[in-house]
């Protein structure tokens, strides 16, 4: 496996340092999600930190990793913003040598979220979410929601997010709906 110095040099030569700001104190966010929650702090805090690796990653090299890697064809229809997690695991475990499973998993849902979601899961895509750096109407209660119970955090975000991209008319990934469908909605 890489060093922590040497993960934190890869991650910073692959995007801007606005990004990289983002992604430590997405870090220093789900180290506190996973002590509030009883999860490993350190392991919370290394797939926070990684989440975005991808993010920056040109188009095309993503077009080619999607037709060669065994990835869903259907990826190609759509963006950076849903390739980053599902197909940024590639070049997590490819640059990184990061093999671990649940890391990998919480990267791929931290953007859409899944219909089962582990804690490590929540745990990077509320943190993703809450960050200190966010700033968008509806934060301070999306942090307290979060910080109570992580669960309602989730179910905050996902039709937070679902509201948001509907009103711009954005494509809604098969997946952000499913999630929606199982945390946000009402019980009966
Ligand atoms: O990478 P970040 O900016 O830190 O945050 P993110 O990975 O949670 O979200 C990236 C973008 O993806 C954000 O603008 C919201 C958008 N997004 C989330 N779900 C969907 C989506 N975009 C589309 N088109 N469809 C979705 O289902
Ligand atoms: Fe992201
Ligand atoms: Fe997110
Ligand atoms: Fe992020």
């Amino acid at each position: 496996p890489l060093s922590s110095d040497e993960i934190i040099a890869k991650e910073k030569a692959n995007m801007d340092n606005k990004r990289f700001k983002h992604c430590v104190r997405v870090s220093e966010t789900s180290r506190k999600l996973a002590k509030l929650n009883n999860y490993d702090e350190d392991k919370a805090a290394l797939a926070g930190f990684v989440h975005d690796y991808a993010k920056q990653v040109p188009k095309e090299e993503y077009r080619k990793v999607i037709k060669t890697q065994g990835f869903d064809q259907d990826l190609l229809n759509w963006n950076r913003s849903i390739w980053h997690g599902i197909v940024g695991t590639y070049f997590i475990k490819r640059d990184l040598k990061i093999t671990d499973k649940e890391i990998l998993t919480a990267v791929d849902r931290h953007t859409t979220g899944d219909v089962k979601m582990t804690t490590l899961d929540k745990i990077v895509f509320m943190a993703d979410f809450i960050e200190p750096g966010r700033d968008f109407p509806g934060v301070d209660e999306a942090r307290k929601i979060t910080f109570a119970n992580l669960d309602d955090g989730v179910g905050f975000q996902l039709a937070h997010t679902l509201s948001y991209l509907i009103k711009d008319r954005n494509k809604i990934y098969p997946r952000t709906f499913k999630a929606y469908n199982v945390w946000s909605t009402k019980k009966k």
